[in-house]
């Protein structure tokens, strides 16, 4: 008897809506040529990292988080775009919308990707395949993106399965199928573990969800901590009683680096800040907002420990826009005190849907990427080397 059955509640229905390969699908929608091809958008400079890819692109090895440089080298024949950030905002409130047809609880959690409490539909809209299939279909209608669908009891189960879902397609998990599913998944396809839990994880031989299940509890506890050994054990299981609405939005996104040797050199700082920048523009632009903040932390090599924060002109996601106030704010910091560094990190915060209203409004928040953009192209056509930006 399982613990559901125990308490008597139904089984949760929970949906998880991702759309397949959105940037591209979106571009697709306004340049029909594109279509069936391999397409590779990001940041386009020397330095550029890949937002998506198309299908036919990830064939051949390209994915998200990658250097652009690197899907140069895998796939030269793809069509190679900077995209239209402004509008993936415009096109993902759409999107959320459609969802909000067929029920009340929809929880948006990335620009393309949201949760949906599904329970206790059936007499409107048939069983969960069937709800799935009309979802799927109004938003291909009404904005001419497919969309995958996974199915299951909490939200961890749903998430997965639309992985086993993509591209196009719906695929559930019931309560009674879930520790099976579970088990043969390599452990990186677990939400919540990330490369380094992933490594260590390595280290103790486990490499599938029914591995980590079956492990003693003493090593796990002490390559992953205590507390989160546990916690993770029983989400290997499958077991999330999260409800669809957690916390609330995360009020900043930040990314830090701590030095193995302490570094003074601004060049290699700045090196570093861009770097430090780039990820956090990334996945500010995931997330779909826009921030009006950005801030540089600093730790010595005495452990003390400054912030200092910057807003921008206009709210925005750009990766220029947040390493220029990082900089301005890094250069002032050394300046003031220059000692060696031990840690480095960036954040932007004032994160929201407001700043998104501005694009409406016409003051152009993404007015640095095009300028990237242009720059981009020109390089494109002349060399690395025929234009560069005067602040960097
Ligand atoms: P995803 O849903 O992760 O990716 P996707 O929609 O392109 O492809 P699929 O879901 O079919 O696997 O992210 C949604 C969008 O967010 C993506 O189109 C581009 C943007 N994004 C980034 O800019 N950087 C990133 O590292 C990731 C993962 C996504
Ligand atoms: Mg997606």
């Amino acid at each position: 008897m399982t613990d559901r059955e125990n308490h008597g509640a139904p089984e949760r229905v929970i949906f998880h809506v991702d759309l397949d390969a959105f940037f591209v699908e979106v571009e697709r929608q306004n340049d029909a040529t594109l279509v069936g091809k391999p397409v590779v958008i990001g940041g386009l400079g020397p330095r550029g990292v890949v937002a998506t890819a198309s299908y036919e692109a990830r064939k051949f090895g390209v994915h998200s988080a990658q250097a652009m440089a690197v899907a140069r080298r895998l796939c030269p024949q793809a069509i190679f775009m900077r995209g239209s950030h402004g509008l993936y905002r415009e096109v993902s409130k759409k999107f959320m919308d459609v969802l909000r047809n067929y029920s009340p609880t929809v929880v948006p959690v990335s620009v393309d990707e949201a949760y949906m409490d599904m329970t206790g539909t059936e007499r409107l809209y048939g069983p969960p395949m069937d709800a799935a299939r009309a979802i799927t279909k109004m938003v291909r209608d009404e904005l001419g993106l497919p969309a995958s669908i996974g199915i299951g009891p909490s939200k961890l189960v749903a998430k997965v399965s639309t992985e086993h879902a993509k591209p196009n397609g719906i695929f559930q998990v019931r309560q009674d199928e879930v520790e099976a599913f579970f088990a043969p998944q390599p452990v990186r396809n677990l939400p919540g573990i990330g490369p380094k839990a992933g490594e260590a994880l390595e280290k103790l031989n486990i490499s599938t969800l029914g591995e980590l299940v079956n492990a003693p509890d003493g090593p796990l506890r002490r390559a992953l901590g205590p507390n989160n050994a546990d916690h993770v054990k029983r989400r290997a299981k499958g077991i999330d009683n999260a409800p669809l609405r957690e916390r609330a939005k995360a009020k900043s996104i930040s990314a830090e680096t701590t030095f193995d040797t302490d570094v003074s050199s601004r060049s290699e700082l700045e090196k570093v800040l861009k770097r430090l920048s780039e990820r956090v523009g990334t996945r500010l632009r995931k997330s779909g907002q826009l921030a009006r903040n950005a801030s540089i932390k600093l730790r010595y090599g005495d452990f003390t420990t400054i912030t200092r924060q910057r807003t921008f002109p206009v709210p925005g996601d750009g990766d220029q826009t947040i390493y220029n106030a990082a900089h301005t704010l890094l250069v002032t910091a050394m300046r003031q005190r220059g000692d060696a560094i031990r840690l480095l990190g960036v954040a932007v915060s004032g994160l929201g849907e407001q700043a998104a209203q501005l694009s409406l409004m016409d003051v152009n928040p993404t007015a640095e990427s095009d300028t990237s953009a242009a720059i981009d192209a020109i390089r494109d056509r002349f060399g690395v080397e025929s234009i560069s930006r005067g602040s960097v």
